[in-house]
């Protein structure tokens, strides 16, 4: 199923065997994605990276760049190619991309939205339960021996809690519409109210954190949500509230937030996503009350096959020249 490995000089060929388009990986992708890539196109894999003189050579006729959620798209590299016409990108969040010069350029941009939405909600919903009831810390007690010694000592109860959810869009409502099975009380704070949910507006993040016991964080990166959620934030959420970050770890400021958690401030946090992953700020690895997962809200086969076929699609549809099927907003 997969090529041989790609080089500059060595375009690989189709059945008919014509030389298959170039595509230049941006970063790492998941192999998943690279497997099925390579069916529509040479792959280069950070060829920008690898080898420098190999891409000049290359550059003038790479027409796709494939990406994923993280991925950094940066003006500089748009400018080595001349030809490109997508950006391809495996996942909702699209913030590494310099969206701007991708429309100045006349670059369509596309991502992978919807199909993620239920997965990222339960991995939110999962990371609320397991920061009130502590379940890996639970998981830890019981192996380590310390049942044996007496029980474990009570937690709080998430069902009939406030929730504030941080962004209102498709899997903001995924994750309101799950809680309510939960019976907690809803308010949000997004861009702007949203008259047709039925749930409490805050134009306000503080505001918002003042009222949740649950402060849940789905809005997108970038530079309009940078340290969205800041030391006032936190403490408005207060000692007994609970941090739940499952959108970019640019949103929050990790410093203000391992402050707040040293101090009490701040009762407690379950992050999926961190501002310089893979690293981990020290601070938080220590913390026995805060629950870490290593970016894996979309994380299983089903819903990365899923966003994999349609990052694809998007990509032949390209080659093919016939429209792409989900531009971001900004293309639309
Ligand atoms: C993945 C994500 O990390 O969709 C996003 O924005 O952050 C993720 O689901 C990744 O981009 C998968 O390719």
């Amino acid at each position: 199923m997969s090529q041989p490995a790609d080089s500059a000089s060595a375009p690989v060929s189709g059945p008919d065997s014509a030389p298959l388009p170039p595509v230049l990986a941006a970063a790492r992708l998941a192999p998943l994605y690279q497997e099925a890539l390579r069916r529509h196109c040479t792959l280069h894999d950070r060829l920008h990276e690898t080898d420098p003189a190999a891409f000049v050579a290359l550059a003038p006729h790479i027409q796709v760049v494939a990406a994923q959620g993280e991925t950094r798209v940066s003006a500089e590299l748009m400018a080595q190619l001349p030809a490109l016409k997508l950006i391809s990108v495996m996942g909702v969040g699209y913030d590494g991309v310099d969206v701007a010069e991708a429309l100045r350029r006349g670059v369509m941009v596309t991502h992978t939205p919807d199909v993620l939405n239920d997965e990222v909600a339960d991995t939110a919903i999962g990371l609320m339960l397991c920061a009130a009831r502590q379940l890996p810390a639970a998981d830890r007690f019981v192996r380590a021996g310390e049942w044996l010694k007496g029980p474990m000592p009570l937690q709080r109860k998430m069902t009939g809690a406030r929730l504030g959810i941080v962004g209102m869009g498709r899997i903001g409502k995924a994750i309101a519409q799950r809680a309510l099975a939960f019976r907690m009380s809803i308010a949000y704070h997004a861009r702007s109210a949203k008259p047709e949910l039925p749930w409490d507006y805050e134009a306000s993040v503080v505001a918002l954190a003042a009222r949740s016991d649950f402060l849940v964080v789905i809005t997108p990166g970038g530079a309009g949500t940078r340290h969205l959620i800041n030391a006032e934030v936190l403490q408005a959420l207060g000692p007994k509230g609970v941090l739940v970050n499952v959108a970019r770890g640019s949103v929050v400021d990790e410093a203000a937030l391992v402050s707040a958690l040293q101090e009490g401030a701040l009762g407690g946090a379950a992050l999926d996503v961190f501002a310089d992953e893979p690293r981990v700020p020290e601070a938080l690895l220590g913390m026995p009350h805060v629950v870490l997962t290593p970016h894996i809200g979309s994380a299983t086969h089903e819903t990365r096959q899923a966003m994999c076929d349609l990052a694809v699609n998007n990509v032949a549809a390209q080659l093919a020249g016939r429209p792409v099927l989900t531009p971001v907003p900004e293309c639309r």
